[in-house]
């Protein structure tokens, strides 16, 4: 599999590596060191027209300046954690906040803002990208030095592979996501809303104030969060729903049946036929739907647009570590992290 890289910035005086691979079917996938961060990822649509389906900051100093999570390995907790305060071995902790009181994504120094370590293999039918970064003890003042591997694999089976492993010398947190968004059509400068959503979820998590979880796990039946059928994205983002409303989009996560139970997700886009499945053993997926514009950057010479992307995070319910029944996130020395999510791209072409 074609496997080429480019030193694409500095960050802390650290290079900023960005790595691209191809497999057989025209599919290329590129991530770079900072924040083992996904770049591009480039696939045909029903007419073989190649186009990158997720968005990407266009330079590295944006990327660090304005940081949009947009691919980045986010951690070491993925979401909020309400007063960024948890408890642990009957010790309470404090943890650096960054939006407002509450932490969001990792906290001002996540994971998504350090420069990773990088290893490029490339066989006959994949090609593996393995991130490597050790998070030391009392950075965001978590407890513990954790020691991370992200691995994506490109296949020849339209597939990338996202394996994450952690380990630690303390007991502390980790819940890590790939913050990707995508937008089938190719083309940044469409929505994303008449893309079709089916999700295999029959709970979503209600959101409090500051966009904390309530700690409530609540019946999609009958309400715009329903996806088991698949709809377009646009009928429940577009609703008048009081969770969705004051959000102007969908900020929530949902509850996922096991992967046992078939295809946990799937988006397609009836203009370009590019469709992507969701496997994973993760127990939730925060689908966020870009609710705003933004420009405070541009792409392709235009800020980012309200509905320009939309993520499908998979982790473990956001607050976990505050929230009875959520999952556990919590590493204890001796104990290997491991979590894996597959996005499998297809095309329809009637
Ligand atoms: C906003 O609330 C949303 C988050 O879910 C998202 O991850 C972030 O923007 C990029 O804070």
């Amino acid at each position: 599999m074609e496997l080429t890289h480019k030193v694409i910035g500095t960050v802390d005086n650290k290079e900023i590596v960005e790595h691209t691979v191809t497999n057989a079917n025209g599919i290329s996938l590129s991530a770079m060191t900072l924040g083992a961060t996904l770049t591009k990822l480039v696939t045909p649509d029903k007419n073989e027209i190649r186009k990158d389906i997720t968005l990407n900051v266009e330079n590295v100093d944006d990327f660090v300046a304005h940081r949009p999570f947009y691919g980045a390995t986010i951690g070491r907790v993925a979401g909020r954690i309400t007063r960024g305060k948890f408890e642990l071995s009957g010790k309470e902790f404090q943890l650096d906040v960054n939006e407002g009181e509450n932490l969001l994504h990792g906290g001002p120094k996540g994971l998504d803002t350090k420069g990773w370590a990088v290893e490029a293999e490339s066989g006959e039918s994949e090609a593996r990208l393995i991130y490597t970064y050790t998070s030391p003890e009392g950075e965001n003042n978590f407890p513990g030095t954790l020691a991370v591997k992200v691995i994506y694999t490109l296949t020849d089976e339209n597939e990338w592979i996202i394996q994450y492993e952690a380990s630690t010398d303390a007991p502390t947190l980790f819940n890590p996501t790939n913050h990707v968004y995508f937008n089938l059509t190719g083309d940044i400068k469409k929505s994303m809303l008449d893309h079709q959503l089916k999700l295999n979820s029959d709970l979503y998590g209600s959101l409090g104030e500051e966009n904390l979880p309530s700690g409530q796990l609540e019946k999609v039946e009958g309400t715009p969060f329903d996806f088991r059928e698949g709809k377009a994205v646009k009928e429940a983002v577009l609703s008048d729903h009081p969770q969705i409303s004051p959000l102007n989009g969908l900020d929530h996560p949902f509850v996922l049946n096991p992967k046992e139970k078939g295809v946990q997700a799937t988006l397609y886009d009836p203009e370009s036929g590019r469709e992507v499945e969701l496997y994973t053993d993760c127990n939730s997926v925060v689908i966020f739907t870009h609710n705003a514009e933004i420009d405070d950057y541009l792409i392709e010479g235009e800020p980012a647009k309200q509905y320009a992307g939309i993520t499908l995070e998979t982790q473990t319910l956001p607050d976990a570590v505050n929230q009875p029944g959520f999952g556990n996130i919590i590493l204890r020395p001796g104990e290997l992290f491991t979590s894996q999510t597959t996005y499998k791209f297809n095309v329809r072409k009637g």
